[in-house]
């Protein structure tokens, strides 16, 4: 097996881990009193901070000396080239293509796919010129105030992010409305006290096949045809975002009304796909644009510039650091911005289903860890609940500061209690408080080391200038790409999601065990109890 583990360069991190496992970070910035600007960079208006890691020039030097034992300088460009480096799927990834300008030329199996998806993006510009606009009427000639996207994983969590992240910039005269759960409520609510006539839904799902989005677009249908009581109205108010043109037509939607993707887009990175069709009406085709922009400078930084320089690739090499030698499960993520409260939850997706493998690309078990636990949530809430673990627990947890300069709701001294805010946790983390310090308080005895921060908890600060539909293109491009960069090294696809079909096989199962109370039913006693539970 090509273990990474037996590189010469992954033996040395772990010589080196020895050696540094127990020094400070406060140490490392007293030996170095540069160390704040010589490990930052300013790259894209993004402000990216790593000084308060776990690192001196030694592991830095190793770090990259791992990137280049493992050719990451040029295997980077085997996803922009289409080369079909989804193996266990034989697809390319693409979801750079979808931010391309229009004179570039991208080739899958001869085709370029660039014109493509320009005739798809103005094909939702246009749909989303007409909804915006109230052109586009409804079967009854009221324009449309809801708009509801059924989908879930890939084909909802972009999209709800999106339009959480990007609200300030939506047309506020719209009403959205996203619906994942095959959880009844959760349609259910979402349609609470909606005139069907003002309503538009938008069907996405890759297959149109997935169990979820096919019952809720059912439901919606049902809903729908109850209130407006002729199957042509459809047409005015069901569009889909699919690649399966055959299902979309057997379920009533006129293909004219269809907004195509490819294979060669993953769930997890189709948000600039047609999937980002809500994200377009809600925040027009201009700022649409501008997001694409961000995703495509990110991209172009990811595959241009030089490894110790590359954002993503200094990220990716820390999360090896921390989740492989440092033993670290978790990597929080916080931005400090309350938009971007779906941010983490979109993150896990991204990086949970992409990395959470345990076979590398030869199908061989690996023996060492790979993808960390992601989870976040916005500052300075995490502050009143879960820092207190950080900060004073057992446990080794880096995070991601994300903050911004300026407000998009600037109100009073907000905005410097925010950031004040978001540096303080940084410094806190990494410097702590010693007993003494505590002790020069005159704290008494007793209660000293429950006030001792040990500190040496690492952080990175990404801080931008203001959220905007660029910036926020920048940052998931910037995940992206840090999630590819560490599946090169972890010798793992992080384009495909194996892992999640078990569980829908097995409900496929007992969808009927529990439908019908008669029928014989042979799991193990646990699952057999829990069915019966049910039935009663
Ligand atoms: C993402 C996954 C998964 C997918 C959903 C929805 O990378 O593939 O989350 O997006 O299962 O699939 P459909 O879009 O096909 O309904």
């Amino acid at each position: 097996m090509n273990h990474i583990t037996n590189t010469q360069s992954w033996k040395a991190l772990e010589n080196h881990f020895e050696e540094i496992k127990n020094v400070h970070i406060k140490t490392l910035f007293g030996n170095d009193k540069e160390r704040g600007s010589k490990l930052s960079l300013n790259e894209l208006g993004i402000y990216f901070d790593y000084s308060k890691h776990r690192v001196n020039d030694k592991t830095i030097d190793l770090l990259f000396k791992l990137a280049e034992e493992l050719k990451i300088d040029s295997r980077r460009e085997e996803m922009f080239s289409g080369k079909k480096i989804n193996k266990t799927e034989n697809r390319a990834v693409l979801h750079t293509a979808l931010r391309t300008p229009k004179s570039a030329s991208i080739l899958v199996d001869g085709h370029n796919v660039v014109p493509d998806v320009h005739e798809v993006l103005d094909k939702m510009a246009s749909f989303s010129n007409k909804i915006r606009s109230g052109e586009w009427k409804g079967y009854t000639g009221k324009i449309i105030k809801n708009v509801i996207n059924i989908g879930i994983g890939g084909s909802d969590l972009g999209p709800v992010m999106a339009y959480e992240s990007l609200k300030h910039f939506s047309d506020r005269s719209l009403n959205f409305k996203f619906v994942s759960n095959v959880d009844g409520s959760d349609f259910a609510e979402a349609v609470e006290g909606l005139d069907a006539e003002e309503s538009l839904f938008i069907i996405s799902s890759k297959t149109f096949t997935t169990l979820e989005t096919m019952t809720n677009a059912n439901t919606a249908r049902d809903w729908f045809l109850s209130q407006i009581n002729n199957p042509e109205a459809i047409a005015k108010h069901f569009v889909a975002v699919s690649t399966n043109e055959k299902s979309v037509i057997e379920f009533g939607i006129d293909p004219q009304n269809m907004f195509g993707f490819w294979d060669w887009v993953g769930g997890r990175y189709s948000m600039t796909a047609a999937i980002g069709l809500s994200t377009m009406i809600a925040i027009g085709a201009e700022n649409y644009h501008k997001m694409l922009n961000g995703y495509h400078q990110m991209d172009e930084h990811f595959r241009n510039a030089p490894l110790r320089k590359n954002i993503p690739v200094i990220m990716a090499l820390l999360g090896i650091w921390y989740n492989n030698f440092f033993e670290a499960e978790t990597q929080a993520v916080f931005p400090y911005e309350n938009y971007l409260k779906r941010f983490p939850a979109y993150l896990q997706q991204l990086t949970m289903e992409s990395n959470g493998k345990q076979v590398n690309l030869n199908g061989e078990r690996i023996d060492y860890q790979s993808g960390a636990i992601y989870w976040g949530e916005p500052g300075t809430n995490g502050q009143h609940s879960f820092y207190q673990l950080i900060h004073q627990g057992t446990k080794l947890i880096p995070v991601d500061f994300i903050g911004f300069k300026k407000s998009l709701n600037p109100l009073g001294s907000h905005q410097d209690y925010l950031i004040a805010n978001m540096i303080a946790q940084g410094e806190a983390l990494a410097f702590g408080k010693t007993k003494e310090e505590v002790k020069a308080e005159g704290i008494t005895d007793d209660l000293v080391m429950h006030k001792v921060f040990e500190g040496n908890k690492p952080s990175s600060t990404f801080f931008l200038d203001q959220l905007s539909p660029e910036n926020l293109g920048k940052l998931v491009a910037m995940y992206e790409h840090c999630v590819y960069v560490q599946g090169l090294i972890w010798d793992i696809n992080p384009f495909d999601q194996m892992g999640v079909e078990l569980g829908k096989v097995l409900a496929m199962k007992i969808i009927p065990e529990l439908e019908n109370d008669e029928r014989e039913i042979n799991h193990d006693s646990s699952t057999n109890a829990l069915i019966n539970f049910y039935r009663k």
